[in-house]
Order: structure tokens, then sequence, then C-alpha cells
């Protein structure tokens, strides 16, 4: 498979901050070059930069938001030059969702916008508004504001022209939700399966893909590593009891890669600066290269 890296190091908090290390920790590690020996065709990584003013500009939304709308041009380049490529997105945080979405939904060859799908694997939910969200941390927000539900007119939307509809998002996982978010999940009706239940990675996605996949043109699977276990993998997201090891994530993940129009894979919240026995990149590694061994 062709494979079109890209690499994403921005946060609210500026560049090459918290999970905006992950990317580099990522490739630093050889993860490219693994993948090559699986097989795969990987072009050289995509930056995406911001110029140092805009990088300097106030507001850590405002940095979040302009770098989201690069991410989803970036995305939209890569696909009207590598129609057939697939996109492995090194990323920092949940706040890229809907650059990415953005950019699978783009208008390229047609002058209609593509229909895209999300799949969300995360330790969390990510589905609070400012009205719902007990901390009114932003990054607790990214799958609303897909949705269209939070911040719907804000710019934090970035490129995403058209919001999601709730048959448009899958999660996965969610040990973590919080209580008004867990009721707006299951009141939007969204097909959700518990953490318990990737460990059957067949019937899971099962559960999850069909019908997603019907409606769309593309497929982007989110990945928060925080999903895994903190015990294996401390310098992954926001901690919290329980979750994945490296290899449960990446057997749930190749069952999703079977389904076609999966165009997209991203992996988000590597604190690589703090991963110092490197523990915590091997268990990522081991999911990403166990995802994408099958569609050599
Ligand atoms: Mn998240």
């Amino acid at each position: 498979m062709q494979i079109v890296p890209i690499t994403f190091a921005y946060t609210t908090h500026g560049r090459d901050k918290v999970g905006g290390t992950g990317p580099q920790g990522l490739l630093k590690r050889g993860l490219l070059r693994k993948l090559e020996a699986q097989g795969h065709q990987v072009l050289a990584p995509i930056d995406v930069k911001l110029t140092g003013e805009e990088e300097n500009q106030y507001g850590g939304w405002h940095l979040a938001a302009r770098a989201g709308g690069r991410l989803a041009d970036t995305v939209k380049d890569i696909r009207r030059q590598w129609p057939d490529a697939f996109i492995l997105g090194l990323l920092a945080d949940c706040n890229a969702v809907s650059g990415m979405l953005g950019g699978l939904q783009a208008p390229v060859e047609h002058v209609w916008p593509a229909r895209v799908g999300l799949v969300f694997v995360d330790a969390h939910g990510d589905y609070n508004t400012p009205d719902t969200s007990p901390s009114g941390m932003l990054g607790g927000m990214p799958v609303a504001i897909a949705a269209g539900k939070a911040l719907c007119d804000h710019r934090l939307r970035h490129g995403l022209r058209y919001p999601l509809q709730s048959p448009d998002i899958v999660m996965a996982g969610m040990r973590d939700l919080d209580e008004q978010e867990a009721r707006a999940i299951a009141e939007d009706d969204i097909t959700l399966v518990r953490e318990e239940d990737m460990l059957e990675p067949k019937a899971a996605a099962a559960r999850l893909m069909p019908q997603l996949v019907a409606r769309q043109d593309a497929v982007y699977v989110h990945v928060d590593l925080d999903i895994l276990d903190p015990q294996r993998a401390p310098a992954a997201g926001l901690p919290s009891d329980g979750g994945l090891s490296g290899q449960q994530l990446g057997a749930f993940l190749k069952e999703l890669m079977t389904y076609p129009r999966v165009r997209s894979l991203a992996v988000v919240s590597y604190r690589a600066h703090d991963d110092h026995d490197g523990r915590t990149g091997a268990e990522i590694e081991e999911a990403i290269l166990m995802a994408l061994e099958g569609s050599v």
C-alpha cells in the first residue's frame, strides 16, 4: 500500500508541546522504515507547518484553529496528488480531528464534498460541549465540534465545511465518560463499543463498521493513545485506569482496516519527551504495525 505520513505538532499550548512531541518521537524510532519492511511504499513524511508569525499570534484556540486549517489543506493536497494513497497521521492531540476530516471531505475531483465518517478510538468521549463540560477543556470537545454541536460556527471546525451526523460517527473505548457526555452520546444515537468489547475485534468491528462505511466515500480512524493501559504506556495521553495493550489495540485496528473506504488512520497524544525508557513508543509502534500489516 502507498502510505503518505503526515506529522502535526500543534496543540493549544504551541508547537512541540505535550503530545506535539509524539510525531517526531515516532519517526525517530524508525516507524516508517518498519512499515517499508512490511512491504508498504512509504513516501516522505509531510510536516504541517505554520509560519513563525502565525505561530506567535495570541491565543491557544486561535493557534489550534489555524493549524487545523493548515492540516485540512495538507490532507486535501495529498488526495489531489496521490488519490489512492493511505494517509497515516502522526498528530499532536484530538483537536486535529476536524482538520483531518475537513481534508478528507474537501472536494477534489468533483464539485461536491466527499461523505466522511469517523471511527473515534479514545479512553474518553471528547463529546462535551461548553455546556456539559465539567472542565471546560477544549480537548474534551473535538468530536462534538466535528458533529456541529459545540462551537459549530467557530473557526475551530477548521476546513470541515459540513458537520458530521450521528450515523457518520462510531466510537470505541470510552472507559472514562462524563455523565452528561454519556447521556449525549446515547441521545444522539451514536454507535459505541466499550473497551472490553474491543478484545473481540471481529465482533466489535461488525457492530461498528458496515453501516458506517455504507454511507461514506472515506472513513477516518482516529486513535487517542490514552486508549492504552497507562501501566504499559505511561506517556500516552491523559492516563486513566484500565486500557489495552499495543497488541490488543493493533488487533482491533487491523480488523477495521479490512473494511472498504477506510482511507486514513491517525494516532495522537504520545508525549515522547516523557517516554524515557521508550516503553510507550514500543506499544504504539506495535499497534500501528499490526494495524497495517494486512493491508500491503
Ligand atoms: Mn481524546
